[in-house]
């Protein structure tokens, strides 16, 4: 797919693509402009050449006074055209680097969006939101500002230089020979520079994430009323950035009297040698006012460098970290040979000795599993926490694959399948639910944005929410904040079964979908799910034999193992793990 280019640069380069003319036209532009910078003095040279100290001055003077005018005119209308031409280019780069990193930013998020488990495992969500603002804008202002820059120093510089060599080769000399000193300062300062931008990054992101674990926790940080231990570790957070913000500042502040001295003599120079040359006549005054009035044209670029140098390597440690998530490539994807399948499942399931460890696990988590539902059964799986329910679940959407063995649906194994296909097959209520600041009937239709209200009801009849939420202020237009605040658990539970009904899947996955509602809730929630208007297997995991009696299959882990399967009735004659569990539960255990 993409190749990586191998240099930043280049990268950008590749993003550019349909703003490139406009790019280099803005660069043209800046060589235009600096080029232009060199006119005035030159006009002036001529003035006092020829008006002002020549031996002919007077003459010319009452002689050639329209020349005069002219040439002043002339001066007047470069330094508006000059401007004119600053200013387009400065819109048409900031056009640009806007065009830019709307499709960077694009991308980017895309790329976040379709990212696999392991990404979310790896990735902290305040270093990515660091990843999508921060950096980016670092990238833009590289291409709005720091590229312009650079073009302009060094124009500038070169355009100078030429110049002084047209006037005087030898006084060219004597005063850029200082100009590869400040080159070598400038060339320490980086090496310098380049790891502190580097660090300055990561503390940028430590702190965006300090900030944002403690926004969405802060009913846990409250909770154990630990707000003045959050604020002191975020304030640490802060301070270190801050601190290294002022050592990057200050890093310039060490090198910067350096480059100002060998920057300041360069007047000197010309001064000195200069001034000789004027008395051996080897110059005239009007040259000497050029080269006096243009040294400024040298040594801003050289002053301007530091700064420069600064600003690319904070693009140079931002783009690195952008790069990383843009050729990030998930490690689940379609396969090539995917078979296409866009009728609707049967919701048949089978796993065929599947083993599963976490990468970053040192234990296997599952191990040869083997199982099959057919399609409209009912499947219950249960064992202790941490035993891997969720784990074995979450392989059948495909959210990872197993170590060895197969996950098979309808017959294919998931890797097989179209991971958009197999996935709008699946309703899933996750065990931590999370629901979107938006409207109870948005939540709930969140899959599918196309039912109907009566059917968004209906599906809440179904998950027992309607009673609820007909209760809330706007009903089903209540808007239910972050993470659902002003809900309660059992409530938000509820509400993201409703949404997983809500797509009419061909296999229904509910983890612990009904730990926090009320006995008598759940068993509503029981006969309606029996009772769907549509064909459906369902695998649901859960705790208490009420949920799990009545299903056609019971699945018992231990040890990530099947230890116990069959029905209700089955395991009960086993004496085994369930049958313990139903005594507990009964309160029939001394
Ligand atoms: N585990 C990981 N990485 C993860 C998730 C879980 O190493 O990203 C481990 C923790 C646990 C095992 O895998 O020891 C199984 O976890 P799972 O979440 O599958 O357990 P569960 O049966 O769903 O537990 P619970 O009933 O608490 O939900
Ligand atoms: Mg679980």
């Amino acid at each position: 797919m993409n190749q990586k280019p191998k240099h930043k640069i280049g990268w950008l380069w590749e993003n550019m693509k349909g703003y490139r003319v406009l790019y280099a036209v803005g660069i043209l532009g800046t060589i235009v402009y600096n080029i232009m910078q060199l006119t005035v003095p030159f006009i002036s040279s001529k003035i006092v050449d020829l008006f002002l100290a020549g031996e002919k001055a007077a003459e010319n003077l009452s002689l050639h006074r329209d020349l005069f005018y002219k040439l002043v005119a002339a001066m007047v209308l470069l330094t508006f055209l000059r401007t004119t031409v600053v200013y387009l280019v400065c819109l048409d780069m900031e056009k640009v680097s806007q065009k830019v990193l709307y499709r960077i930013r694009t991308y980017l998020f895309d790329k976040i969006e379709t990212q696999d488990m392991r990404f979310y495992n790896t990735f902290r969500t305040g270093d990515l939101m660091t990843r999508v603002t921060g950096d980016l804008d670092a990238i833009r202002h590289m291409i709005a500002w720091v590229l312009r820059a650079i073009i302009e120093s060094f124009s500038l510089f070169f355009a100078t230089a030429v110049y002084f060599f047209c006037m005087d080769w030898l006084l060219a000399l004597c005063v850029l020979a200082i100009a590869p000193f400040i080159f070598l300062i400038i060339r320490l300062f980086r090496d310098k520079v380049a790891p502190r931008h580097k660090q300055l990054r990561e503390k940028h992101a430590q702190m965006n994430t300090a900030a944002q674990e403690n926004i969405s926790g802060n009913r846990v940080v409250k909770a154990f009323a630990r707000e003045e231990y959050e604020i002191q570790k975020f304030d640490e957070c802060n301070k270190d950035y801050a601190r290294m913000n002022e050592k990057t500042a200050m890093t310039w502040l060490t090198y910067f009297p350096y480059v100002e001295t060998f920057a300041n003599l360069m007047p000197l120079v010309l001064l000195l040698v200069g001034g000789i040359f004027i008395i051996n006549g080897r110059i005239t005054m009007g040259e000497y006012v050029a080269f006096s009035g243009l040294i400024w044209a040298v040594q801003q670029p050289m002053r301007m460098m530091g700064n420069i140098m600064n600003e690319f390597q904070r693009f140079s440690a931002a783009s690195e970290k952008v790069m990383e998530i843009y050729y990030s490539e998930p490690a689940i994807v379609d396969a090539p040979d995917a078979i296409d399948r866009p009728e609707r499942f049967a919701g048949r399931i089978e796993f065929k000795h599947v083993s599963f460890q976490y990468e970053d696990g040192n234990l296997p988590v599952l191990r040869d599993v083997s199982f099959v539902i057919e399609p409209g059964q009912t499947v219950a799986i249960m064992g202790e926490t941490g035993c891997g329910k969720t784990s074995l679940i979450n392989m059948i959407p495909r959210f990872y694959e197993p170590t060895a063995g197969e996950v098979l649906v309808d017959g294919y194994n998931v890797s097989k399948l179209k991971l958009r296909q197999l996935r709008k097959n699946i309703g899933l209520a996750t065990q931590d639910v999370l629901l979107f600041s938006d409207t109870i009937d948005g939540n709930i239709a969140y899959g599918d944005s196309s039912i109907s209200q009566k059917e968004v009801e209906k599906f809440a009849k179904y998950s027992a929410a309607a009673a609820f939420i007909s209760k809330m202020p706007e009903g089903y237009e209540t808007i239910v904040g972050e993470r659902g605040v002003g809900l309660s658990g059992g409530q938000k539970q509820r509400i993201s079964l409703a949404r997983a009904l809500a797509v009419k899947p061909a296999i229904l996955i509910l983890d612990d979908t009904t730990s926090a509602v009320d006995m008598e809730t759940e068993k509503q929630i029981q006969h309606s799910l029996q009772e769907l208007d549509f064909p459906c297997t369902k695998v649901i995991i859960a705790q208490r034999i009420s949920t799990t009696k009545s299903a056609d299959k019971i699945l018992v882990i231990q040890d990530g193992r099947i230890t116990e399967a069959g029905t209700h009735d089955e395991l009960v004659a086993q004496k085994g793990y369930y049958y313990n569990l139903v005594r507990l539960q009964t309160g029939e255990e001394e």
